[in-house]
């Protein structure tokens, strides 16, 4: 379960985010409410959200995800494959020295996006991709292992970040999607197929029980629901322009 988010609203220049999406920029102030309605749901779920403020010098900060892996047992501060979002950690790094004694950190040549890693128990899977290289996810497993925890590596062939394509739900639910549907890797899980026409539902997000689906994605909100799942739908639409979605606008402990 988890008790705490810390969440980045999205700054003014959000527009200028990194995308390869093709769906048209941001507007502020849609995010801005989309971004307000997704902390309501967090709270919903029994999160206390802790709000840091947007950064108008990294436009893609509100993807706080990529800058920490939150575990039980610790933190990892990771150094973001991409050069305009390496500066997002520093604040990160001081809000969650409130909540760890240690805070682990990834570093050079190491690149790690947070967003490519995905927890289950005490294993964590770790997508090689354009943002994560070998050196950062041997870092991270490194990290993981002196606290009695688990990982493996799964290269990436079409989406950005490996929850791009997949969404651990507990009680060895696993949402997937594309290129993850067939990985031997995932086999032992029950997998939820997301179809490829509603491929953003592979960004789904457990919470505390109840999970949180993008809006526009009915099929996969009806088969997660027949999974025995509670779910509350929120529209991230402003943020898929940025290639982000549910899991990457929080970090949850
Ligand atoms: C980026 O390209 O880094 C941001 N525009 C989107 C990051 C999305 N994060 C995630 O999937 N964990």
């Amino acid at each position: 379960m988890f008790s705490t988010a810390i969440v980045i609203p999205p700054c003014r220049r959000i527009a200028d985010g990194l995308t390869t999406a093709n769906l048209g920029k941001p507007d502020y102030r849609r995010a801005l409410a989309q971004h307000a309605a997704y902390v309501q749901a967090l709270a919903q779920c029994g999160l206390s959200v802790i709000q840091l403020p947007g950064d108008d010098n990294y436009p893609d900060s509100t993807f706080v995800e990529d800058t920490a892996l939150v575990t039980p047992a610790c933190a990892i501060i990771t150094r973001p494959g991409a050069p305009s979002r390496r500066g997002e950690t520093a604040a990160v790094k001081t809000a969650l020295g409130k909540f760890y004694p240690h805070v682990e950190e990834v570093t050079a040549p190491g690149c790690v996006d947070a967003g490519d890693i995905m927890m289950a128990g005490t294993h964590f899977y770790i997508g090689l991709s354009e943002r994560t290289n070998r050196e950062g996810a041997g870092q991270v497993a490194a990290i993981l292992q002196k606290y009695g925890l688990t990982a493996s590596f799964v290269p990436l062939k079409q989406v950005l970040h490996l929850k791009s394509g997949l969404a651990y739900l507990e009680d060895n639910h696993l949402v997937a999607a594309g290129e993850f549907l067939q990985q031997p890797e995932f086999a032992a899980f029950d997998i939820l197929a997301v179809d490829d026409d509603e491929r953003d539902a592979a960004n789904c997000l457990w919470v505390n029980g109840r999970v949180l689906v993008p809006a526009g994605c009915p099929r996969s909100k009806k088969r997660i629901q027949d999974a025995g799942y509670e779910t509350i739908e929120v529209d991230v639409s402003e943020f898929q322009k940025l290639d982000g979605g549910l899991s990457c606008l929080s970090l949850r402990f």
